[in-house]
């Protein structure tokens, strides 16, 4: 007890140094080394702890979120923790919802969609996309390199490929075979939950208190060639204010898209509500308006405050939470 008493008064101390130095709270934190996803923040008088958090959806964002915190150690903003976290899991080969490796569409061609929004309220996004692994890499480049927000389709490879990423075939043989296979049957049902792996979306606060997200996806699998999911539109599969907080969805797009689910959220939030009130309420809208007895939705979100919620229409959903000291899985709520 004494011990933290002492370590948190060095640390405050070195914070005041720091702040007659001239430095920003994220140098100082540089100079605290392990102490580097903590800042304490001197409010005028008053030292308030800011903490770096990530929220990402399913199983994968426990390794999504590791890089994330790799890449703010490494003196990155919320956005690079996006970016790293993207990457890692959109490299993944057998991931069978994400980048490469993803189920490919009726005609046996994996497309991708993405997209990426930080703190001031900057946007960038890329659907359709063939070839090129890292979409959400591509999304920020439409972002910072571009008067627009989205590009899609052979534009946004072509876009991709000037930017100097390298093409890629994206379809592994495990994906080829689960399409082989599906085209026995052609039946298309939008499966709920696929192997807890779906979907990743990624939202990050940094220790400076830049709120930043993502999302990238293969969409649904089997998907009629040229259907865009929710996951690249803003406002349906992400959502970002800088002010209030941010929020990402999961499962079937369309429902989302119907219900602009993650503005849905943000909006909420500004309203007053918990990330998790709001997560629930945005579930609400869609059991409301639609029949899901056949479809997943599930809402993450996070507040400037770094307070957290998910929800999801039915059980099965679930999503890492990390913070400098701890890195979770957690089951949302669901219904
Ligand atoms: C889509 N929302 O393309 C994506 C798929 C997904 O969990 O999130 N699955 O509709």
């Amino acid at each position: 007890m004494n011990i933290e008493r002492n370590r948190r008064g060095f640390l405050k101390k070195l914070v005041a140094l720091g702040g007659v130095l001239g430095l920003s709270p994220f140098a100082i934190n540089r100079m605290l080394g392990s102490e580097i996803a903590r800042s304490e923040v001197d409010m005028g008088g008053d030292i308030a702890t800011m903490e770096a958090t990530m929220v990402s959806t399913w199983n994968h964002g426990m390794v999504a979120n590791k890089a994330g915190f790799g890449a703010l150690l490494n003196g990155g903003s919320s956005l690079d923790m996006i970016e790293a976290a993207a990457r890692i899991v959109e490299a993944d080969a057998e991931g069978l919802s994400v980048g490469i490796g993803g189920l490919p569409d009726r005609d046996g061609v994996v497309t991708l969609d993405a997209c990426c929004m930080d703190h001031k309220g900057r946007a960038g996004s890329v659907a359709c996309l063939e070839d090129i692994m890292y979409p959400l890499s591509v999304a920020r480049k439409v972002m910072e390199e571009t008067p627009h927000v989205m590009l899609v389709g052979d534009g946004a490879r072509t876009f991709a490929i000037d930017q100097g990423f390298v093409p890629t075939n994206l379809l592994t043989e495990k994906a080829r075979e689960a399409w082989i296979k599906w085209m026995e049957t052609h039946d298309y049902k939008p499966v709920i939950n696929i192997e807890n792996h779906d979907t990743i979306g990624m939202l990050a606060l940094d220790n400076e208190g830049r709120l930043s997200g993502g999302c990238t996806t293969s969409g649904v699998s089997f998907k009629m060639h040229g259907r865009v999911g929710d996951s690249p539109i803003i406002g349906a599969g992400l959502f970002v204010d800088g002010n209030v907080g941010a929020a990402t969805a999961t499962g079937l797009g369309e429902a989302v898209m119907r219900t602009v689910g993650s503005f849905l959220v943000v909006e909420l939030m500004r309203g007053g509500m918990h990330p998790q009130a709001a997560c629930e309420a945005a579930v609400k809208r869609i059991i409301d308006s639609m029949d899901v007895s056949e479809l997943q939705v599930g809402y993450l979100a996070l507040d400037k405050q770094g307070r957290y919620g998910a929800h999801a229409i039915h059980g099965g959903f679930n999503f890492a939470l990390t913070t400098a000291n701890s890195s979770d899985l957690i089951d949302a709520s669901h219904g």
